[in-house]
């Protein structure tokens, strides 16, 4: 997996000569070459507060986004600069630094909320910077968040509803950065941390006045919108007329305090910011990042709200699409290295195949998401399926061209006697029989002719009959020659049993092939799905924790009836996450679609798929006996002596022995299951049917 190391940062977005707001052609070629993972830290905030400075110290320097010792704005648009990840391996750090806001002299507040709104939206840490300290000002100045709500869809259609608890599963975690801080971290005479502080200032104030609702508002959102939160302040970094010359300050200029800050700020940044991940857990790629910023950046420049679904689907097409293309040039480019025709067997080609299969249905599988009806993937199914005949058939091919050459050269003597008709004379028979079986064998004992050379063989005795059947005639009496045709026969029904063999292990391969091919798509698929479900059921888990948070918090601040509303939130959420769970059979039904486009072009699968489908055998919870603990997803069990869990003394429960009853329906086929027993020495199984 590919990153950059970009020297310094340039231009991502940015507003073209007509004024409309663009992407810049060089940042998405940069971008398109970062395959890992992308851990994307952007920073907001008004205009001249050390932003970019505090940008070039996570690209640990001191200079690379510009900064202005000038009251006049430095930054325009959204700058970008790529890095290898300083701690996490394998990932890239890309670090966003935006246009300050506010700015009277540009006086462009759509234009700003537009810059607010693709910091939030393309990162994964957003960095608020705010002066001074978080009072109302700050955060009445954070309106752009409210804003936000107003501008951006998370489903298209969606109007009024509250969509904040979409929202979060979008959101990036926050981090408010305040400089020149010049309070004391302390509470009622005690001290407190920055976060405590934080979170004194988000607390609601009492009431339902105009006035208290307005201040109450941006509170509500941040709390609502981001989480975590969290809070760094930092001292006033130099005297003023050093700070005029801040991009040529070593850190021995600056207070060694607010090095110390700084250090404190990048440290948490390099550990917690996590790598930005789209729905369904899988991790956006610098490409991916490139293309959502060509989306999103799309929308608003054709004045269209930009809708987060729409526009993680669309993403999902582009990087699909990709997805099955890369997959594919891998497949194409291994079978081309690998493959030399005509193999020995169409064994030694399936195996090839086979293996090379499974690598590139784990390159589709591991880059794509939310892939509708699995189209991409069949897609690519059936591409390869159709390189792989199409090797298939040359084998054929070149095997037959190579073993006729092969038989031309071998029995090229037997040939020449033929033609000069040695063999026409007394006792000619038996040696014409010798030299055509010393030429057979030493056709067979050559190597190299491939999986066609028992066939073709074939076929030359067959012509070779008659002319054998006359020297025959000449040669012997009648009596011999009854008794040798007799013999001949058995020795030509061999070597057509041997023939037939050879071209029903062909069909019975290419047939296995299909099924394989199958196979080893459901099972992938299969895997990514459980894997997306643990994932989808792990966000509505934080966003729940999130709201239910919230909810204590409103209690506790008095406000009973947003607490109230927000138990509906909670309710639904609830729902949710039960259906995710309730939803696991439907995997299987999932797994039936993908079959029965899949026979169309692998004809070889018939009903035969069905019944060797991944039987999912569920697990029933009010079955298992205490001290064994079930997966999330009901399909996996596990042992546990010390932890006796507190569960409901269900009826049906087993108390006894250590068991769990395990069901499946089918209505018709054989079905089969591995159960998977790891180390365990002592399982056992029981079938009811
Ligand atoms: N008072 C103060 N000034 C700072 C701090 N950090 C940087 N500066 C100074 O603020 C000026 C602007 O710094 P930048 O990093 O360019 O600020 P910015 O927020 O990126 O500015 P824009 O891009 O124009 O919005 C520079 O002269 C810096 O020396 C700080 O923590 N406190
Ligand atoms: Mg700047």
């Amino acid at each position: 997996m590919a990153t950059v190391k970009m020297q310094k940062p340039i231009c991502l977005i940015d507003n073209d000569e007509s004024g409309c707001m663009c992407v810049r052609r060089e940042a998405l070629e940069i971008l398109e070459e970062i395959t890992q993972p992308v851990v994307v830290v952007a920073i907001v905030g008004l205009y001249r507060i050390g932003k970019s400075f505090l940008m070039n110290r996570l690209a640990v320097k001191n200079d690379g986004f510009a900064l202005g010792a000038t009251i006049e704005s430095k930054t325009n648009g959204i700058w970008m600069w790529c890095l290898p990840h300083p701690t996490k391996e394998g990932h890239t750090l890309a670090l966003l630094d935006s246009e300050g806001l506010g700015d009277v002299e540009k006086g462009d507040t759509k234009h700003d909320t537009w810059i607010f709104c693709l910091a939030v939206l393309l990162s994964s840490t957003l960095v608020y910077n705010s002066m001074g300290t978080i009072n109302n000002d700050a955060l009445e100045k954070l309106h752009y968040v409210t804003k936000l709500i107003e501008d951006v869809k998370v489903k298209s259609g969606s109007k009024d509803d509250d969509q904040s608890t979409e929202f979060i599963s979008f959101f990036p975690s926050l981090v408010w950065t305040v400089r020149d801080f010049t309070l004391k971290l302390e509470l009622d005479g005690q001290p407190i941390t920055a976060d405590q502080y934080l979170d004194n200032v988000l607390k609601l104030k009492p009431g339902s006045s105009k006035e208290t609702e307005q201040y109450n508002l941006p509170r509500y959102c941040l709390r609502n919108l981001f989480s975590p939160c969290k809070c760094f302040v930092f001292d006033c970094p130099a005297s003023g007329e050093k700070m005029k010359q801040m991009e040529q300050l070593t850190d021995t200029d600056l207070d060694p305090k607010f090095v110390i800050q700084v250090e404190d700020f990048c440290n948490y940044i390099f550990t917690n910011a996590q790598a930005k991940i789209m729905r369904e857990g899988l991790g956006m790629t610098g490409r991916m990042l490139g293309s959502l910023a060509e989306t999103y950046v799309e929308a608003i420049s054709s004045e269209q709200v930009p809708c987060l679904d729409n526009a993680v689907e669309s993403l999902s097409q582009i990087q699909n699409k990709r997805a099955a293309t890369e997959a594919l040039d891998f497949y194409e480019r291994e079978m081309k290295q690998k493959v030399q025709l005509p193999t020995e067997t169409q064994e030694h080609l399936s195996e090839i195949h086979t293996d090379i299969q499974r690598e590139a249905v784990e390159i589709f599988i591991n880059c794509s998401f939310s892939d509708f009806k699995q189209i991409h993937q069949l897609e690519l199914m059936r591409r390869m399926q159709s390189v792989y005949e199409e090797y298939c058939r040359d084998n054929v091919e070149t095997s037959r061209e190579m073993s006729k050459a092969a038989i031309s050269r071998v029995f090229s003597s037997l040939q020449t006697e033929l033609k000069n008709r040695y063999c026409m004379q007394p006792g000619g028979y038996t040696d014409y029989r010798s030299a055509l079986e010393r030429a057979t064998e030493q056709y067979r004992s050559e190597k190299g002719h491939g999986l066609m050379s028992e066939e073709v063989l074939s076929e030359y005795l067959s012509e070779k009959e008659e002319i054998g059947h006359i020297i025959l005639a000449a040669d012997k009496s009648l009596t011999e020659s009854q008794q040798e045709t007799e013999r001949l026969k058995t020795v030509t029904d061999e070597q057509q049993r041997r023939a037939e063999e050879e071209q029903s292990r062909i069909k019975k391969q290419q047939l296995k092939d299909q099924q394989r091919t199958y196979h080893e798509n459901a099972e992938q698929l299969l895997k990514k799905l459980e894997k997306e479900q643990g994932i989808t059921k792990q966000e509505l888990e934080r966003v729940l924790n999130v709201k239910m948070k919230e909810q204590r918090e409103l209690l506790e601040e008095g406000f009973e009836n947003r607490a109230k509303k927000m138990q509906r939130e909670i309710d639904g959420l609830k729902e949710n996450k039960s259906e995710v769970t309730a939803a696991w059979p439907s995997l299987r039904s999932m797994l039936e679609a993908l079959e029965e486009v899949a026979k169309n072009f692998l004809p070889g699968i018939g009903r035969l798929a069905l019944a060797v489908l991944i039987a999912l055998v569920i697990l029933d919870p009010n079955t298992a006996h205490p001290e064994l603990i079930l997966s999330e997803e009901l399909t996996r069990v596990r042992f546990c002596e010390e932890t006796k869990q507190q569960i409901p003394n269900d009826l049906e429960r087993f108390d006894n022995h250590p068991c769990v009853v395990a069901s499946e329906g089918f209505e018709s086929g054989t079905h089969s299951w591995d159960p998977d027993i790891g180390k365990s020495k002592h399982w056992e199984q029981e079938k009811h049917t």
